[in-house]
């Protein structure tokens, strides 16, 4: 028989905390992560995907990134959001908003206080991979925003946008929010593909609203990508933790360097760990030895940077209609909006 606090702790949590559906159960994200480190690891050049870089950790570092000197998306993005979000609020009359990669959803305050103060905000869908990251920010907006249907979802965007539950989705204008350019970091099968599976998604009328990173200097990229104060290092190395961590591997970060660069032929900030000297990792949960040949580089990310041609040849070719283009007073950063 649970006490009266038990008691109370459960109503409490039943009315307070927000509807979640998890869509990549904890047995699924390890079997997922085996599968992509597996694959990944045994590649030449090596690569990780970058959603392993996201735990509770790895999403702190993306936090503080974003509040660094060099780093000037984050900052480009929410201004653009402060200009903007009235009128677009008044052009999609959005009920939902999903927000893919949610993450903090700071930003994301300035667009669901317009779409509330226009009148037809009804639900909020975050949605993360990082289960951390989404629990708390689902439980904050919950807080904040007293009457908002709050119904957050745990899963990977390249996988399970075509499986959003209904109830998350149903009634209204959808539109979908995918912000802070992390659409930069798949490449371009990938994007094709998710831009494809987003549209099916979507119901003729509902909305996409993109943030994406424009082409600039190399000097800017370079340095915001490669920190003088070595967050980005941290957090590009947080996925040897990850590893070591869910896979049993013996990376040791002090063997590797962080290496970001951009490549202005093929317009991205190319993000790799460098092995300082030959050495054996174990990755026990794979059975694998993996050996690093001095100087050896392997992938873990990748942040694309785009034109407005570029992103209306995709979108366009994926069968978005273009509803808004807005760039910050610099011309840095873009948000766009494509109808379904
Ligand atoms: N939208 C926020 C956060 C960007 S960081 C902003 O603009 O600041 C990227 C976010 O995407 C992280 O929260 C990370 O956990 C999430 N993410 C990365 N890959 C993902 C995937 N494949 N599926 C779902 N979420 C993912
Ligand atoms: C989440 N994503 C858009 C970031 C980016 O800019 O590509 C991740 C990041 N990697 C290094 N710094 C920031």
């Amino acid at each position: 028989m649970p006490s009266e606090t038990g008691h109370l702790r459960w109503n409490l949590e039943h009315v307070l905390l927000p509807k979640l559906d998890v869509l990549l159960e904890e047995g699924d994200r390890i079997s997922l992560l085996r599968a992509e480190a597996r694959r990944g690891l045994l590649s030449r050049p090596k690569a990780l995907p970058p959603k392993w870089f996201y735990d509770a950790r790895g999403s702190a570092l993306f936090e503080a990134i974003t509040r660094l000197p060099e780093y000037y998306l984050t900052r480009r993005e929410r201004e653009i959001l402060n200009a903007r979000a009235v009128e677009i609020a008044q052009r999609t009359r959005a009920a939902t908003l999903v927000e893919l990669g949610a993450g903090s959803a700071e930003k994301t305050r300035v667009l669901l206080n317009a779409l509330a103060h226009a009148g037809t905000l009804r639900r909020f869908v975050p949605f993360d991979v990082c289960v951390p990251a989404i629990h708390d920010t689902a439980a904050a907006i919950r807080g904040e925003y007293p009457g908002l249907d709050v119904h957050a979802v745990v899963g990977d965007f390249q996988r399970h946008v075509g499986v959003l539950p209904r109830p998350a989705l149903a009634g209204g204008t959808r539109m979908v929010a995918f912000l802070g350019s992390t659409i930069g970091n798949l490449d371009a099968t990938e994007r094709t593909r998710f831009f494809i599976a987003l549209r099916s998604l979507l119901s003729p009328g509902d909305f996409f609203l993109l943030g994406a990173d424009l082409v600039k200097s190399k000097a800017r990229l370079d340095a915001a990508y490669d920190d003088a104060s070595g967050v980005t290092a941290q957090f590009n190395k947080n996925v040897l933790r990850v590893l070591n961590r869910d896979l049993d591997a013996s990376f040791d970060e002090n063997k590797f360097d962080h290496v970001a660069g951009y490549d202005p032929e093929r317009e991205l900030v190319d993000i790799r760990l460098r092995a300082r000297a030959t050495h054996v990792v174990a990755v026990r949960a794979l059975d694998l030895m993996v050996s690093f040949t001095a100087g050896e580089e392997m992938r873990t990310e990748i942040s694309t940077k785009f034109t407005r041609a570029g992103l209306e040849k995709s979108l366009t070719g994926a069968g978005f209609d273009p509803a808004g283009f807005w760039t910050d007073v610099a011309g840095d950063f873009s948000l766009s909006l494509w109808k379904r």
